[in-house]
């Protein structure tokens, strides 16, 4: 086996850390989004959220006591730079520099997310990812990170689900900044975002004080077979790496570029009244050398085969599990997922988020009983287990996530975490799943 197996938990800036204006932090399409009714559920907001940004120590402090070895979390640009370039604000960037300091005195590895969609206002303001030169704001914050961070932190992804924020961010209008653009200025963002990646990584590696391992955090529909019959699988890796709607929600329109230095063929072809006015160059700056794939899977469908060609999505049936999310629970996933990804891109692969919203609360005892959760994190993990066994390359497994958090659209009534939030305290409590990871972890260390 390749390289110890790396268990950690995650989360992202803009859905734990409040303190939105405190200083010096300036605005991001979020906090517009959020302010617009209509758009978070309960009018909720992430001035407050988790208020992470002054109970880090003791966040971090609940890390160790879970035993985790890694903490996935994401930088909040805007915190750094205000006005998204220029000017820097100092206490933002001390901010992150004290949590990896906290982080690597508990012996907890830093894993920076560079974005995770808390774009800057103040750019979105000029145009934003469809911008020419978003790739190039994005390539200045990412050295200023990089310059302040990487004598400690070594391990990097750039961003956070670009299918996400491009699709319900300037598509469906469902996420910030809650536009609905025409399809060829979709893929525009889209494509500005992929070089914004491109250059991220060269920054990187250019300017990292310590050995860079760097991936991204993608997210896409996954398909499983529903039997191991050869067709099956092949039906289930297809579609798993199929352009199949005029939308961006799937796989390969991202990763192609990163990994293979082309878009999809299917995809081109999909999409070919809608595409951008490529450079030439441009693959050249998005496919930069990687060393894994990070991938942020929950679910999955299902897919079988009739042994004559035809293939159709297996409909779901009595007795199957659902999260608080009505996500489809799909332990599979992680294996069959693992596999294609690691055979396609030929590099690791890492799971960055999975897990599960669930309704959970704090009893009279002050424990938090969530066995749907830890049902749900053994299956995934067991699933991710056997196919590293098998000879998959997999290096590690990411909870999404640590604590309670901000969850978007739907704000806190979606409760993700290992450790749960009382938004009216702030107290902290760790799950029973929480103490079951820690158990996962130490007797999994290999
Ligand atoms: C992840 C997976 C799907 C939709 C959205 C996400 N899916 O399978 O349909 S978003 C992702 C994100 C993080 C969220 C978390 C839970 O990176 O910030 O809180 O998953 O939704």
């Amino acid at each position: 086996m390749s390289k110890p197996f790396v268990w950690g938990a995650a989360a992202a800036s803009f859905q734990i850390e409040g303190s939105l204006n405190g200083e010096g932090r300036g605005p991001c399409v979020w906090d517009m989004f959020c302010n617009e009714p209509g758009n978070v559920r309960f009018k909720h907001h992430g001035n407050n959220a988790c208020n992470h940004i002054e109970l880090m120590q003791q966040d971090v402090d609940i890390m160790a006591e879970i035993g985790l070895q890694a903490y996935r979390f994401s930088i909040s640009w805007p915190r750094v730079l205000p006005q998204g370039t220029g000017q820097i604000n100092r206490a933002g960037l001390d901010f992150y520099d004290r949590l990896v300091d906290t982080l690597l005195a508990k012996g907890i590895a830093p894993w920076t997310t560079l974005f995770h969609w808390d774009y800057p206002y103040q750019l979105y303001l000029r145009g934003g990812w469809l911008n020419p030169d978003s790739s190039d704001w994005f390539a200045e914050y990412t050295q200023i990170i990089v310059e302040r961070l990487s004598d400690r932190v070594s391990h990097w992804m750039t961003l956070n689900e670009p299918q996400c924020f491009i699709h319900f961010g300037h598509h469906t209008a469902y996420h910030a900044p809650g536009l609905k653009l025409g399809f060829k200025e979709v893929l525009t963002a889209a494509h500005n975002a992929l070089l914004a990646h491109g250059k991220a990584v060269q920054v990187i590696r250019a300017h990292s004080h310590s050995t860079a391992t760097i991936g991204a955090a993608p997210v896409g529909h996954v398909y499983v077979p529903d039997n191991t019959s050869p067709e099956c699988i092949a039906a289930a890796k297809q579609a798993t790496f199929a352009v199949q709607k005029q939308d961006c929600w799937n796989n390969t329109w991202f990763a192609d570029p990163m990994f293979l230095g082309h878009y999809p063929e299917d995809g081109l072809a999909l999409h070919e009244a809608f595409l951008p006015d490529f450079q030439t160059n441009d693959m050249d700056t998005i496919c930069q050398p990687l060393d894994f794939y990070g991938a942020n899977i929950y679910t999955a469908e299902q897919i079988t085969t009739d042994g004559k060609g035809k293939t159709r999505l297996v409909p779901s049936h009595d007795g199957d599990r659902f999260t608080s999310m009505d996500w489809h629970v799909v332990p599979e996933s992680l294996y069959w997922a693992s596999k294609f990804f690691n055979e396609r891109y030929k590099v690791p692969v890492i799971i960055t988020e999975n897990g599960m919203a669930n309704h959970d609360w704090v009893d009279e005892n002050g424990r938090v009983q969530d066995p749907q959760r830890i049902i749900l994190l053994k299956e995934y993990t067991d699933a991710l287990l056997k196919a590293r066994a098998e000879g998959v390359a997999i290096d590690g497994y990411f909870a999404w996530s640590i604590m309670d958090n901000f969850e978007w659209a739907l704000g806190y009534d979606r409760r993700f975490g290992l450790v749960h939030v009382d938004y009216q305290t702030m107290k902290r409590t760790i799950k029973d799943s929480g103490y079951w990871y820690k158990e996962r972890i130490k007797t999994s260390i290999d």
